[in-house]
Formats: C-alpha cells, structure tokens, sequence
C-alpha cells in the first residue's frame, strides 16, 4: 500500500492538533491509506510538542522535527519535506496540512488519489472551484483570501484558482525536482504560490479538486500584516519580472 506523508507545520496549536492526529489515525483504518505524520513544530510553549510526543509514542504513526524558534511557515514545509526525503524513502505522495482545523482529515483521499492513479502530479484543495466552500469565519479573512488569489492571477499569472490553499498533494516525484537541490524558497506564507509555480515551471500537471475549508477551530493566528506586505512584495517583484522577460 502506497505510504502517503502528511506533514503539518505547528506553532502553539495545542487546542487543535491533538483531534486532527486522532482523525488522521482512523482515517488510516478506514480509508485504507497508510499514512506517516510529520509535525514541524517552531518550539511551541502551549504543550503541542508534548501531545504529538506523546501520539507518536502510543502509535508510531507521527515524528516531530522540533526547530529552535518560529522560522515560518515556508520553511517549515522546506524543512519538513527534506526530512521526509530523507527519512521516509519509499512514500508516493505528500500532502500539506494545517494544525488549526481549516483542513478537513476526511476529504484527504479526494487529494491523493488522482497522484497515486498517476493522472496528475499536484493537487490542490481548492475552496473556489465548483463545489469547494469556505465555512464559517470571518468576513475579512475571506476579502484577504480571495484578494491574494486575484493579486497572484494578475501578477503571476497561474491560472489558478486557489493558489494561497494551505491543503495540496504533490507527488514524491515533483518533490525532489523541487526541493532535493539547494534551491531556496520563501520563508513565509507566499511560499503556497511560489512552490506552484516553481511546480507549473518543472511541468508538473495541476489539478484542483473541491474542498470545504473550516476556519480556524481554536487558537490564535498567526497570519499578521508583515505577512500580507511581503506576500504582496513577491507578487509585484514577478510582475517586474514577467515585464522585464526575466523568469524566476
Ligand atoms: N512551524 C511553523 N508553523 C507555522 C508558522 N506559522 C504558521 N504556522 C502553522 O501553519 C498553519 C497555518 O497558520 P494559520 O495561523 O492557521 O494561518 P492562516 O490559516 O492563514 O490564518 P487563520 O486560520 O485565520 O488563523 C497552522 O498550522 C500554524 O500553526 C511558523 O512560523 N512555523
Ligand atoms: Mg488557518
């Protein structure tokens, strides 16, 4: 059974992470999937890393990579797919998650099975094609959402719908062409846009597939305005780019 990697950046999510692991390990049962866990966790202080310890040490499904302090989302997701290059050889698929219950664990096999049929290299979750949905929450949050996917549309030109989802499937072998070298990638959140792009430039074949997206369970976020002002930045340096006839 093809080994599917999850891996899940953390900075103080104690008050979600604990179900999320829980709802991954019957989701394994159930759908047949057999899955590996790695939390990248940024030296929480609210007792997450306890908790994943302590998952890992009853069921041996979860590792944690613990760095020193918080080092961003990007690099998290760098850091994490490099350890499961290394230290997870024989796994098809890797999927992106966040700890904060945005991600549903049940639409997980809507995600990867496209991948393990072989039809397409990356999927993403996407809450605005037909049938996706973004429940609950904040308007503001869903005005920033939709924005930054306009923002990239205009600039970066991906014909994507939802290129800022946080909840995407990417294939063992797109994952070493993008991250096996030494390429360096965006530290922060506009890393969601840069890696898709770096995979539509390695010819990756893109799929979105429908999702629900919940906002945030519990907790606090941790997208603030420094966030959005270089998310914004990145997005301006490839339309200067694009104009100028220069690839990143
Ligand atoms: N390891 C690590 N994880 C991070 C970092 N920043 C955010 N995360 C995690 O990345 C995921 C997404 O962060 P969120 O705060 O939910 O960001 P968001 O979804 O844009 O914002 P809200 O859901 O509105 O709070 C969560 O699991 C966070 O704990 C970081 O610097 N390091
Ligand atoms: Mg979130």
């Amino acid at each position: 059974m093809a080994l599917v990697a999850v891996v899940i950046p953390t900075y103080n999510e104690s008050e979600n992470i604990g179900g999320i692991l829980n709802a991954l390990s019957s989701l394994a049962g159930s759908a047949g999937l057999n899955i590996h866990v790695l939390v990248v966790d940024d030296n929480s202080v609210d007792g997450t890393v306890e908790i994943v310890e302590d998952f890992g040490r009853r069921t041996g499904f979860v590792s944690i990579l613990r760095r020193p302090g918080k080092l961003g989302l990007g690099s998290a997701y760098v850091d994490g797919f490099r350890w499961c290059l290394r230290n997870l050889g024989d796994f098809a698929v890797a999927v992106e998650m966040d700890a904060d219950g945005s991600h549903d664990p049940a639409q997980l096999p809507r995600l990867v099975e496209p991948i393990l049929k072989g039809e397409v290299d990356v999927v993403i979750g996407s809450r605005y094609v037909k049938g996706g949905a973004w429940r609950g929450g904040r308007l503001s949050r869903r005005i920033i959402s939709r924005g930054a996917n306009l923002l990239v549309r205009l600039t970066v030109g991906l014909r994507v719908r939802d290129a800022t989802s946080g909840y995407r499937a990417i294939s063992k072998k797109v994952l070493e062409q993008a991250f096996s070298g030494e390429r360096s990638y965006e530290t922060g959140y506009i890393f969601q846009v840069e890696t898709l792009y770096q995979y539509y430039l390695l010819g990756a074949r893109i799929l979105e597939v429908p999702i629900s997206f919940y906002e945030r369970a519990g907790g606090k976020s941790k997208l603030g305005p420094g966030e959005l002002v270089s998310f914004a930045a990145w997005c301006f340096r490839q339309l200067a780019g694009r104009i100028s006839g220069r690839v990143i």
